[in-house]
C-alpha cells in the first residue's frame, strides 16, 4: 500500500478511535509508529568496512544524511593506497591504466555513476557530480574525465609502484584468473538509513585485476552493484560483476525484499539464483564469488555469498562490527 493510503487509513482508524476515546486515540498512533526501526544504520563489504563505516557514523550520529555519509565512508577507501582494488592504489587492467567504476543513488531515485574513469581519485564524488549536476545518470572514459576536470577534480597517477611492480610481474604470463577472494576483494559497497529513515547507497572499485581495457563490471550500474528503494530497502553486491550484472543482483534482491523476504533471505535467494545461473551455464562455483548485503526500511540486515571469505562491517546504536555471511558452497 503507498504511503500516503497507508497514512490516510491511519488518521481514519485515530479520529474514529478518538471520538469514542481520546486517550486511547494517541495511544493507538504511537503503537502503529515503527518505534522498532533500528536507525541509524550504516553497512559495508569487506573487512575495510569497519573503518568506512566509523567515517559514515560521525554523519549518521549527528542525524546527517545518509547519502552524505555513504560518500563520505567510501572516500576513506578510495584514498588509501593499501586498499588494491578502489581508487588510489587499485590494481590496474592489463594495460597497465587504473580505471575505476562508482555509482550512488539516494532516497529519491537520485542515481549517478562514472565508470572507466582514469586519474580520479575519488570516482563516488564524480558519480555524484553526474547525479547533481547533469541531466545524465552515467558518464563513461574519457568524458567522465573531463566532466570531472571541468567539475574541479585533480588529474593524478593512481598507478602506485606496489601495483606497477605487480602488474609487470603479471605480465610475465598474462593471464586473467582473478583469485577468488584475493584479487577481486576489495569493492566497497555502503548502504545506510539514516536517522530520517532514509536510505542511500555507494559503490566504487577499480575492478578486476588485470581486466581488458574498458571493461567495466557490475559496481558502476546502477540495479547490478547498487540498488535503493526508500519504500524498501537498499542492497550492494562485490565479487564477479559479470556473474552480478547477469541476474541484475541488487535489484533482484530489493525486488525479493518488496515481495516479503528479510534482507537475509533476499541476499540468499539472489546468490543462489546466480549459482543456478552460473551451474546451468558450465562454469566452476569454486571460480566465481559473489556477495550482497542488504538493509530494509526497519534496519535489519543481512549477507550471504556463494564462498566463504567474504566479510562485512555492520554500524548501529550497539556499534561497529565486522561480520561473516552464510554461503552457498559448503
Ligand atoms: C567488478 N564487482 O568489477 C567488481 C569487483 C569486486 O570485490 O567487487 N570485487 O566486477
Amino acid at each position: 500500500m503507498n504511503s500516503r493510503r497507508t497514512f490516510l487509513k491511519k488518521i481514519g482508524v485515530v479520529t474514529a478511535a478518538s471520538a469514542l476515546a481520546p486517550l486511547k486515540a494517541a495511544e493507538l498512533l504511537e503503537s502503529m509508529t515503527p518505534l522498532s526501526v533500528n536507525k541509524p544504520i550504516v553497512l559495508s563489504t569487506w573487512d575495510f568496512g569497519l573503518q568506512a563505516n566509523k567515517e559514515a557514523w560521525k554523519i549518521l550520529s549527528q542525524n546527517g544524511k545518509a547519502l552524505d555519509a555513504v560518500e563520505q565512508g567510501v572516500i576513506l577507501v578510495e584514498n588509501d593506497p593499501a586498499e588494491r582494488s578502489v581508487g588510489y592504489g587499485g590494481r590496474p587492467d592489463r594495460d597497465g591504466k587504473v580505471t575505476l567504476d562508482a555509482c550512488i543513488m539516494d532516497h529519491q531515485y537520485n542515481i549517478g555513476s562514472v565508470a572507466a574513469l582514469e586519474h580520479i581519485k575519488n570516482p563516488i564524488s564524480v558519480a555524484r557530480a553526474v547525479m547533481e549536476r547533469t541531466p545524465h545518470v552515467m558518464l563513461v572514459g574519457h568524458g567522465a574525465l573531463e566532466f570531472a576536470l571541468t567539475q574541479g577534480f585533480k588529474k593524478e597517477n593512481l598507478l602506485t609502484p606496489e601495483s606497477e611492480k605487480e602488474w609487470k610481474e603479471w605480465l610475465k604470463d598474462s593471464k586473467y584468473k582473478p583469485i577468488v577472494n584475493i584479487e577481486n576483494h576489495d569493492t566497497i559497497g555502503m548502504i545506510a538509513l539514516d536517522a530520517h529513515g532514509n536510505l542511500s547507497g555507494a559503490c566504487t572499485t577499480s575492478g578486476m585485476a588485470y581486466k581488458m581495457h574498458g571493461r567495466v563490471g557490475d559496481s558502476p550500474i546502477i540495479g547490478a552493484g547498487l540498488f535503493v528503494d526508500n519504500e524498501v530497502g537498499a542492497a550492494t553486491a562485490t565479487g564477479h560483476g559479470e556473474e552480478v550484472i547477469r541476474t541484475v543482483g541488487t535489484h533482484l534482491v530489493v525486488e525479493l525484499m518488496r515481495q516479503g523476504h528479510t534482507p537475509q533471505n533476499a541476499c540468499s535467494e539472489a546468490v543462489e539464483r546466480i549459482v543456478n545461473i552460473a551451474k546451468s551455464r558450465g562454469k566452476s562455483l569454486k571460480e566465481i564469488q559473489v556477495g550482497f548485503i542488504a538493509l530494509n526500511k526497519k534496519g535489519e540486515y543481512g549477507a550471504y555469498c556463494i564462498q566463504d571469505g567474504f566479510s562485512f562491517a555492520v554500524h548501529d546504536q550497539k556499534g561497529n562490527r565486522l561480520e561473516k555471511p552464510e554461503f552457498s558452497l559448503k
